[in-house]
């Protein structure tokens, strides 16, 4: 048994590659001292990934922004309208493609399954034309192999590939790109054979898109690409990796398909992979790499139980290797950089590179025996039990307080119709009223001020005299412009996950546990590691200052429950539904808390909701009735009379409408400006019967929309939903906007709300 990893966070311990990349877009950094940085880089991870004792290390899983995008290179599937771009220099052509210019708009970027991790969707059509360029693969092995490594390059799988794309811009809207299948293998074949050439022994192509429901159709190609590019005479030997949850239907067709090896996922979601191995007669005479030691949340293995599983796998193939479920770029790097978590703590925590560290350690155990790791086994059965028995992970009066939970808790004391009455009586809104999503610019002042409080270079003091100047500006802005229902404009708030993460008990923030999100975007997802409390009013402060500077109503602004869990690192130790409910306690306290403050509407952000849908249609209703639940507890202590908001963002509402009715929230406010209010017919298509705002302005884009064109959007929104139950907003918040356009945008946004007004039938 041998140790390897798919894949290592690319950024380097300083975010080197952010700092990189981003100068080389502002023309501080030359393209040859980019490349200079990228190698060094993954020199340096191999390093570290050989030093550690891994026997085989993955090539090609580096990327300058995302390693779907470098796929869409490698088999030459540029769209039209960045052909020229590429032509003229493939680095600049490249980043084109994943941020678009001033001429032409990028690839779509979304989600990478239900990871935090987005990637560069491929657009195909019909006319697709597929050419192999291994030229980033093959170079990229060759590093590694004069670093005299054993490597094995890793590659988005064809079908994944396929599976991941949408029509191009222009093609008909129910093309299946996997209908390119045939054209695709070829380019497939060509780049092994060029892997071949320059010295792989395997490749490894990853198929993760299989471990989601998938038709016989979809299953049938799958079988009829892995039985084409077994064929192949000319190929190193290939690894089909599957990933972040069982394989199902597809297990038996890679179970059978000519190729030498099948790397599965054995973490809890995974489980039935095992029978369903067992069942089909396991591999003989193959490579099994079993993916034990997690590589999406961040606690240490229990050793002790991937070697008994490890143990069970040795009967089931001819080889078996010891993995990471999937890549490590979804965890941060080490643990070791963490100051500010207690020592006890931190070492139930895995990162990057304590998680290389543990595979290591089960391939040694698997390979020579358990006597070989028997201090390693030791220090780590006393690290579970340490976190098994802390008071931090069971807390009395959480625990007592969750358990009391009853179904009136979760349930509002009048129905919608009722309550929203009061709430018309107690708000007098005007018809169409004006609000924006919570967030103003994020200025460098700002960003500014958070870095003197931290390097105390001002006090605390200091620090809120500054905030509070700001509000004073967002709150007079609004006033002036004449919106309706204000907001104070989040200051004070890094992330909207870290805030409240950094003020809970239980949660733990991370210094630098940086984890891509998309591009040379970042995240530090805090961890909640023990029982969640709250020890005092957290957002309080800042909406009843702002409150005390006018006489319109202040929106109160948290984050849901459902979204800290999201975007965080969860406990592996009970239920999602248990740890979102002592979350959502404690968020309800904060609810009650701003509404005896004066706060009348209070604004619970579920950005997440959607895209935390586990990935098999058979988990979904299972994950529905916790995530509405905890929605529910956190907002429905309230009065009749206050009005509850809800905020998503991203399109592709139409599967979870019924879940967003299910929230019992009074107004629900979307994406939608970039596809011209589609949301808004999804809505009105289910029944929604509750106030809702599509968002009339596209926050994306620092593009300013005129009001005759923001009028345009509201009367299209009117057709889907009736005058009495619409919102005037913003698609989301405005943090990533510059101050110019801001107020520019909401001028006509207000504008356009007055307009279309006029235009209503006097009743
Ligand atoms: N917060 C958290 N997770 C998220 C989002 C969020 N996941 C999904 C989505 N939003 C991802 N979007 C972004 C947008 C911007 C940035 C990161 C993710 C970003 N990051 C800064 C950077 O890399 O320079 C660092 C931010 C910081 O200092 O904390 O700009 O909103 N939790
Ligand atoms: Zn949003």
């Amino acid at each position: 048994a041998r140790a390897t990893v798919y894949g290592y966070p690319r950024q380097g311990r300083n975010r080197e590659l952010k700092k990189a990349v981003e100068g080389y877009w502002k023309g501080r950094v030359t393209a040859g001292a980019l490349r200079a940085t990228a190698a060094e880089l993954r020199r340096s991870n191999w390093r570290q990934l050989d030093d550690a004792g891994v026997h085989e290390v993955p090539t090609g899983d580096f990327s300058y922004y995302d390693h779907v995008l470098d796929t869409t290179v490698m088999v030459g599937a540029i769209p039209e309208r960045h052909r020229a771009a590429v032509t003229a220099d493939p680095l600049d052509g490249y980043f084109a493609m994943a941020r678009g210019t001033q001429e032409v708009a990028p690839l779509e970027m979304t989600k990478w399954f239900d990871t935090n991790y987005h990637y560069l969707v491929p657009e195909l059509g019909p006319g697709t034309v597929f050419t192999a360029d291994s030229g980033k693969q093959v170079a990229e092995l060759k590093e590694a192999l004069a670093q005299r490594l054993t490597a094995r390059p890793v590659l988005v799988g064809p079908v994944t590939y396929l599976l991941l794309a949408k029509p191009a811009p222009g093609v008909a809207a129910d093309f299946e790109p996997l209908t390119l299948l045939d054209r695709l293998l070829p380019v497939y074949a060509e780049v092994l054979a060029d892997l071949r050439a320059a010295g792989a022994e395997w490749v490894q192509l990853d198929e993760p898109a299989l471990v989601q429901d998938r038709t016989p159709a979809e299953l049938n190609a799958a079988e009829r690409a892995y039985r084409a590019l077994g064929a192949l005479t000319d190929r190193p030997k290939v690894l089909i990796a599957s990933y972040f949850d069982r394989l199902g239907d597809a297990l038996p067709v890679l179970a059978k398909a000519p190729v030498e090896g099948l790397a599965l996922d054995f973490t809890e979601t995974a489980a039935a992979n095992l029978d369903a191995l067992a069942t089909v007669g396991g591999l003989p005479g193959k490579r099994l790499v079993a993916g034990v030691v997690n590589g999406r949340n961040i606690w240490i293995n229990d050793l002790q139980k991937s070697l008994s599983t490890l143990g069970t796998l040795l009967g089931l193939a001819g080889r078996v290797d010891v993995a990471a479920s999937c890549s490590l770029l979804h965890v941060p790097l080490d643990t070791n950089t963490e100051r500010d978590i207690d020592p006890q703590i931190l070492r139930w925590l895995a990162f990057s590179k304590q998680k290389t560290a543990e595979i290591v350690t089960l391939a040694k155990g698997l390979a020579q025996g358990t006597h070989t790791v028997s201090g390693e086994l030791a220090a780590n059965r006393a690290d579970l039990a340490s976190r098994a028995g802390s008071p931090i992970t069971r807390d009395r009066a959480v625990r007592a307080r969750t358990e009391a939970v009853t179904d009136a808790d979760a349930h509002r004391s009048q129905a919608y119709a009722e309550r929203s009455a009061a709430q018309r009586a107690h708000l007098r809104l005007p018809l169409l009223p004006t609000t924006t999503i919570g967030s103003f610019p994020q200025t460098g002042e700002l960003r500014a001020a958070r870095a003197d409080l931290r390097a105390g270079r001002i006090d605390t003091a200091g620090y809120e005299e500054r905030i509070e100047a700001e509000i004073q500006e967002v709150i007079s802005f609004q006033e002036k412009t004449g919106i309706d229902v204000l907001v104070h404009g989040e200051p004070e708030r890094n992330d909207m996950v870290q805030y409240f993460a950094e003020q809970l008990t239980g949660y733990l923030a991370t210094q630098h546990g940086w984890v891509q999100s998309y591009g040379t975007r970042y995240v530090r997802p805090p961890i909640l590691a023990g029982d969640i409390s709250r020890p005092g009013p957290m957002t309080v402060r800042w909406t009843t200052y702002a409150q005390s500077l006018t006489d319109r109503p202040v929106k109160g602004m948290l984050t849901g429950p459902v979204t800290m869990l999201a975007w965080s690192f969860v406990r592996d130790d009970q239920p999602l539904g248990d740890t979102a409910r002592q979350v959502a306690l404690a968020l309800r306290d904060e609810v009650n808390d701003l509404e005896a403050a004066g706060t009348s509407v209070i604004q619970v952000d579920e950005p997440a909701l959607r895209e935390a849908l586990p990935l098999r249609a058979a988990d979904r209703a299972g994950y529905l009735v916790w995530a509405t639940e905890a929605f529910r507890l956190t907002t429905a202590g309230v009065r009749p009379d206050t009005q509850i908001h809800t905020h998503m963002c991203y399109a592709e509402f139409g599967d979870i409408v019924r879940a967003i009715d299910d929230l019992d929230a009074d107004v629900v406010s979307l994406e939608a400006a970039r596809s011209h209010m589609q949301v808004a017919r999804e809505l009105a298509a289910h029944g929604y019967p509750r106030e809702a705002g599509p968002g009339v302005y596209d926050i994306h884009s620092p593009r300013v929309p005129g009001a005759g064109e923001t009028a345009g959007l509201l009367r299209t929104g009117l057709e889907a939903i009736p005058a009495e139950r619409l919102w005037v907003n913003p698609d989301c918040g405005l943090k990533t906007r510059a101050w110019p356009e801001t107020r520019a945008s909401l001028e006509n946004l207000v504008a356009a709300a007055r307009t279309v007004r006029g235009e209503l039938p006097v009743s």
